[in-house]
């Protein structure tokens, strides 16, 4: 049936008069909101079941991908979009007077993710259902997301986000599906007449795990699968019983809070308890599904596919290994041998600190059957290459050493594939961080490039673009990304050319208006938007794109006629609340914003904004008003990076180092269309291997270096002189870790690249359309076909 505009108002006006006895003009935007929320779902819901009755019947091989984050953003337009319905109701909503942007903005953002990890998860989720593939998401429903950032002096303080006080439209609580996940308490092997060794439990305690499934739609197709997030719960009646135990109340409270910290380890108890607690969860929901197959356990795989997105879930190796040994009675061998075809792993990145271990201690209070378990995977390992590789190297690569459990090691020796997200990622996993695993197991390894929700990141966030591209390429790229190429036809089109530059023009004024209504700051659509959004990391360099508004900002002082192209610097970066390096930064840009922002006698040549709580929705009008995509990690340490792929696709010019993905964007786009400065990968490992970096050197050697490090202590910076002495001491005395001062002049030379490219409009029109025009290599659909067709083994449904 088709669904037309006439039958969305009457179907609108009835529900809202069903659920609120309300009409139109006597709602408020959430009332109508959650009117449209219902309707969106009551959309879905037979497609829903369809997709899950199909993958039952079908026997079909499903993946499941756990993942501790997800950060799906807002949902209403996605699905509008997917279901085909968007300009339906968009249409009908204004002939009843409603704006649909108005009631997207009452949907709270979704963030139970930190950043590109989680973030990715969620691309993977919209792609594996827009290509009809049988996937599911399997994570934690934290009561609060991660924290709302406001800036009180310049100082970032964190609020909490409580998302779930609005209604969660998109979410069905399952409770049929609970299952109860065990922890404490200690294990015997008690040996069964059989001869078989049984484990008994005595002591601990059980949570009660509740399932919250989300639909997935797919687009403009029927798949709805399904993304389940797991609530902990504890009747009042339990909670008596763990009165005597420790840590009572942080099992009570097992997913209320997301952890805030991004690449960092957290060695916290609280932490494993949510990792196995969504582990154990998810791997016996999927274990009581494959029952229902009435398929021999021994072959899993055939129908199975268990996915470890970083370190997080690699539990699950051990967890199904105590289900299938401990409750179905399977032998060992049998049993790793279906495990390892089961599982497989991706890494996301080379930073140490990333790089989860835990005490021995801990795990084996935490989960005492499951560190058994992992320590009889270790003893295993241990005796399987003793004799065949030096005991030095095995020594290296097993789980337990020096009383820790290396996470990592775990996920890599109980999977069948290890993967990086970007080709120089995946190279240096092989030839360095995980070089002694590559040396055992080669077959595993292999690299799958990140990719991003297309649909999402142009057709919802730029309409503008969109409209144009529709113009002059036909519409067939809004399904598949890679017909975006079909513009390099028109690179000559002055029309063309124009109307993308006028598109971009609206977007920046779009941008601009949010910057006043929320920084108060007037900023000028016709200065260059120079973009770095992103967690703030020292290895992200944030601080060397301070650097260089600094270097401008005295430039502009000693001579204000200096013929410059107006900029305007934007950042959004959350800092783990707990870094305070990231903190100062936070405080020098704001006070550097201060600064600039009021001195008239710079002339509004340069303006420098810092946005509050940066989000996913947040992104989604910053990024269509970019001219300029910062990507200046120090080389070798950023895994890919996600955000450079949808700055890309609408039509930034990427200011980058050749690290992560970078280096495919300038395969894909060539060298004239991306402005790459800096050491390459191979020159930091130089520096490391002869150890010889000497920042203070460059300090003393380099005039234009010292006189704007200077700036940190000399009280340029106003009210900052604690966080500017902290970051002077980063870069001098400890010898700035990140090589900023290194790559800084070969930095601010490429920024004058951009300067002088800007002034020439066709040349940048003509860059920025190539931008365009590649961005289809980096799509998550293409990157979700590799992963199922290389390392899961799925394939799409029968359609129905
Ligand atoms: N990433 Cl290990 C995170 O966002 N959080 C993490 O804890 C780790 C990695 C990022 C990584 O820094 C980016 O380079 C990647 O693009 C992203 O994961 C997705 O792979």
């Amino acid at each position: 049936m088709t669904f037309t505009k006439k039958n969305f108002k009457e179907e609108f006006e009835e529900r809202l008069q069903e659920r609120f006895a309300l009409s139109i003009e006597d709602a408020s935007n959430k009332e109508l909101y959650e009117t449209l929320g219902k309707l969106v779902t009551s959309h879905y819901s037979r497609n829903w079941k369809h997709t899950r009755q199909d993958y039952l019947e079908e026997k079909q091989k499903q993946v499941y991908y756990f993942s501790i984050e997800f950060l799906p953003g807002r949902m209403l337009k996605s699905n509008l979009l997917n279901l085909g319905i968007y300009d339906t109701v968009e249409e009908g909503l204004k002939d009843l007077g409603i704006s649909l942007d108005d009631l997207a903005k009452k949907e709270p953002d979704m963030a139970l993710g930190n950043g590109g990890l989680g973030r990715l998860a969620s691309c993977f989720m919209d792609s594996l259902a827009s290509i009809g593939m049988p996937g599911n998401g399997n994570g934690i429903r934290y009561e609060y997301g991660l924290f709302k950032q406001k800036f009180v002096d310049g100082y970032q303080v964190e609020l909490p986000d409580e998302w779930l006080n609005s209604r969660n439209m998109w979410e069905v609580r399952r409770e049929s599906k609970a299952v109860d996940v065990h922890f404490g308490g200690k294990v015997y092997l008690i040996e069964t007449p059989t001869g078989q060794l049984k484990p008994m439990y005595k002591g601990g305690y059980s949570i009660k795990a509740i399932p919250y499934d989300t639909g997935m739609t797919g687009f403009e197709n029927d798949t709805v699968n399904t993304m389940r997030l797991w609530s902990a719960e504890v009747t009042e009646e339990e909670k008596a019983n763990f009165q005597h135990f420790e840590n009572r109340q942080e099992l009570q409270n097992l997913t209320s809070v997301l952890y805030p910290d991004d690449s960092n380890e957290h060695g916290r108890r609280f932490r494993l308890s949510q990792e196995y607690f969504f582990v154990s969860a998810g791997m016996q929901s999927i274990f009581n599904y494959y029952k229902t197959l009435d398929l021999p356990m021994t072959e899993m795989n055939k129908a199975i596919a268990i996915h470890i997105n970083d370190t997080h879930p690699a539990m699950c190796v051990a967890e199904l290994m105590r289900l299938f040994v401990d409750e179905e009675g399977m032998a060992w061998e049998k049993a790793w041998d279906v495990t390892t075809k089961v599982m497989s792993y991706t890494n996301h990145t080379i930073m140490s600190e990333a790089l989860e271990k835990w005490q021995t201690s801990l795990i084996k209070e935490v989960c005492p059957r499951i560190f058994q378990i992992i320590e009889e995977i270790d003893r295993r390992y241990v005796e399987e290459w003793q004799g065949v590789f030096d005991d030095e190297l095995i020594k290296r690569t097993r789980i337990i050493r020096h009383d820790q459990v290396h996470m990592a090691h775990l996920a890599i020796i109980g999977s069948h594939s290890v993967n990086g997200v970007a080709k120089l990622h995946s190279d240096l996993l092989k030839s360095v961080v995980l070089k002694d695993f590559y040396a055992i197991y080669p077959e595993r390894f292999n690299n799958k490039t990140n990719g991003i929700a297309q649909r999402r990141w142009s057709q919802l966030s730029n309409p503008l673009l969109s409209k144009t591209l529709d113009k002059y390429i036909g519409k067939t790229w809004r399904k598949d990304t890679g017909d975006l190429r079909l513009l390099l036809n028109h690179e000559n089109n002055d029309k063309l050319l124009n109307d993308l530059a006028n598109a971009k023009y609206e977007n920046k004024k779009r941008l601009a208006a949010y910057i006043k209504e929320h920084n108060q700051v007037e900023v000028s659509p016709d200065a260059i938007f120079d973009i770095q959004i992103k967690r703030l990391h020292a290895y992200k360099r944030q601080l060397m794109n301070l650097m260089h508004i600094i270097k401008l900002y005295l430039d502009l002082k000693e001579n204000p006629d200096l013929d410059i192209t107006p900029r305007v610097f934007i950042f959004g970066a959350k800092a783990a609340p707990s870094y305070h390096f990231a903190k100062s930064v936070i405080k020098l840009i704001n006070e550097t914003a201060n600064l600039v922002n009021n001195d008239d006698s710079i002339q509004g040549k340069l303006k420098v904004v810092f946005l509050e709580n940066y989000n996913v929705s947040l992104a989604e009008i910053i990024i269509p008003a970019a001219d300029v995509s910062e990507q200046i990690s120090l080389a070798s340490k950023e895994a890919s990076g996600t955000s450079n792929m949808k700055f890309m696709l609408n039509g930034a010019i990427t200011l980058a180092t050749l690290d992560g993905a970078n280096i495919e964007i300038k395969d894909a786009v060539g060298d004239d269309n991306i402005a790459i400065f800096g050491l390459t990968e191979a020159e930091v490992y130089r520096y490391y291997n002869e150890q010889n970096y000497n920042a203070s050197d460059i300090y003393q050697n380099n005039p234009i270096i010292h006189r704007v490090v200077n700036a940190f202590v000399d009280g340029t910076i106003p009210n900052c002189s604690m966080e500017g002495q902290q970051i002077f001491d980063s870069l001098i005395k400890y010898n700035d870790e990140f090589f900023v001062l290194r790559d800084f002049i070969s930095y601010c030379e490429a920024q004058e690249w951009i300067d002088e490219s800007y002034k020439d409009k066709k040349k940048w029109g003509k860059m920025s359309l190539t931008n365009i025009a590649h961005a289809g290599h980096f799509s998550s659909d293409d990157t979700v076909r590799k992963y199922s067709e290389d390392i899961w083994r799925i394939a799409p449904i029968r359609k129905h």
